[in-house]
């Protein structure tokens, strides 16, 4: 298949373009390179020495034989551009990971407010405008979020996407229909998740285009099976209080005797997956493009749920660390229950990694491996939700 993967020089987006390549797919890399640039302003890097997409292409190339394409484009801003390549590629698949996706980035202030909706809801919207007006029958797959939920202990497992509603008619008739699952975003990122459902919905029913929105968990993990085959392939890590996510956090952390940063009493759970389970499910996804026709598939992208205090008892206990409450500086419940639905996935064949003591390690190793390049004074999360959190986060 010809696959577009849109933000393929991040996190997320390079593994899994390397492994649609090695499972045959001709992939063209888009991307902006504005995840480099934040970092620049943070004053902040990849934990892993990540290269120059460039340089990686060459080494995929060098190792495997093949060819990725890459167009430097940004998603937000160039429509024409993205419309003269969607016409010349002409893809099967296009793969949507090209989003500013860090909750604490984009609350630190009102221009990174303004530039995370910019950027997400005006890169969605020009694709899928551009997939209209260029005729394509390309199957979309986005990466969506499990936080457009929100983290209210429903008493149910979440289900993928849609909740059945019953409702009386104006006789009194019951009826039932699916609705979008109520999002309750709990930050301005998680709330340009919940607006991309709108627009989905919207070009699925007004114009047919085939779309899939995946609700992932929180990714930890940094290798998959082709970063590794070269050292020049290797994955970004973020460990800093922006863009690093928890568990990886919490490795990094250990690895260089950080005291482990819980938010509050840690009592929030939160879904999770791992790389290499994630790069899969972009593949089940992407080749099941076929079954996907009317509403917006949903499927939720996860693998388990974890308690965050359990998870910092756990890193403390196999990698030997300390663990600190800190005030949390987000505006978010102290405790939640969360278990939701992933029987979509499963049944395309995914064969979920749970978090075992062995892949903790594999990342422990990285961490410590590079632990010269940690910057201990870009470990604390000093993006404050709100000016109550701020004054009990910063009080002396
Ligand atoms: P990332 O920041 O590492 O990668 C995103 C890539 O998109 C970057 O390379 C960036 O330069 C590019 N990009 C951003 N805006 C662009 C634009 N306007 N035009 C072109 N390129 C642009 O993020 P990631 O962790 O790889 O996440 C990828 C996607 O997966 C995001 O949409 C995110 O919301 C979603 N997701 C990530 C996680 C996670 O834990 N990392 C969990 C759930 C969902
Ligand atoms: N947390 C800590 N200590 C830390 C960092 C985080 O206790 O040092 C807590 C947070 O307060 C929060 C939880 O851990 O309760 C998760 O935080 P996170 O930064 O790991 O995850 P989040 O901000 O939700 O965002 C990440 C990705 C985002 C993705 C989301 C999936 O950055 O792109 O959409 O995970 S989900 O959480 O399922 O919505």
């Amino acid at each position: 298949m010809r696959t577009l993967v849109l933000g393929g020089d991040g996190f997320c987006g390079w593994p899994s373009a390397l492994h649609l390549s090695a499972h045959g797919h001709e992939v063209t890399i888009v991307d902006n390179f504005s995840r480099r640039r934040i970092d620049d302003e943070l004053g902040a890097r990849s934990l892993t020495p990540i290269r120059s997409l460039d340089e990686r292409v060459q080494a995929w190339h060098d190792a495997t034989g093949r060819d990725i394409g890459f167009a430097e484009l940004d998603l937000a801003h160039d429509y024409d551009d993205l419309v003269d390549l969607l016409s010349t590629v002409r893809p099967d698949a296009v793969v949507h990971f090209a989003e500013q996706r860090a909750a604490p980035y984009s609350m630190k202030s009102p221009a990174h407010k303004r530039y995370t909706v910019d950027n997400n809801l005006g890169g969605t919207h020009n694709l899928l405008a551009a997939l209209v007006q260029v005729g394509l029958d390309a199957h979309l797959v986005h990466l969506g979020t499990m936080g457009v939920y929100g983290y209210e202990s429903v008493p149910v497992d979440l289900p993928e996407g849609y909740l059945t509603v019953r409702y009386p008619d104006r006789d009194g008739h019951e009826h039932t229909r699916d609705i979008l699952y109520p999002t309750q975003p709990g930050s301005v990122y998680h709330l340009t998740k919940s607006l991309d459902q709108l627009l989905f919905q919207f070009y699925a029913r007004n114009d047919g285009l085939r779309i899939t929105d995946l609700h992932q968990g929180i990714v930890w993990g940094t290798q998959t099976d082709e970063t590794v085959l070269d050292d020049r392939l290797i994955n970004r890590f973020d460990y800093d209080g922006d863009y690093g996510t928890v568990l990886n956090r919490f490795l990094v952390q250990a690895a260089v005797g950080y005291p482990l940063t819980v938010h509050g009493s840690g009592g929030q759970t939160r879904a999770f997956i791992n790389i290499r389970d994630t790069v899969r499910c972009i593949r089940l996804a992407v080749e099941s493009g076929a079954e996907v026709s009317g509403r917006v598939r949903v499927m939720n992208q996860v693998t388990e749920s974890h308690r965050i205090s359990e998870l910092a008892d756990l890193v403390a206990q196999t990698l030997g660390a300390t663990v600190d409450h800190l005030p949390n500086p987000r505006a978010e419940a102290d405790t939640n229950d969360l278990s939701a639905r992933n029987d979509q996935l499963l049944g395309l064949g995914l064969e979920p990694t749970k978090l075992a003591a062995g892949l903790l390690t594999e990342s422990s190793d990285i961490a410590r491996k590079y632990s010269d390049r940690i910057d201990h004074t870009l470990i604390p999360c000093t993006s404050y939700w709100n000016d109550r959190r701020r004054a009990e986060g910063t009080r002396p």
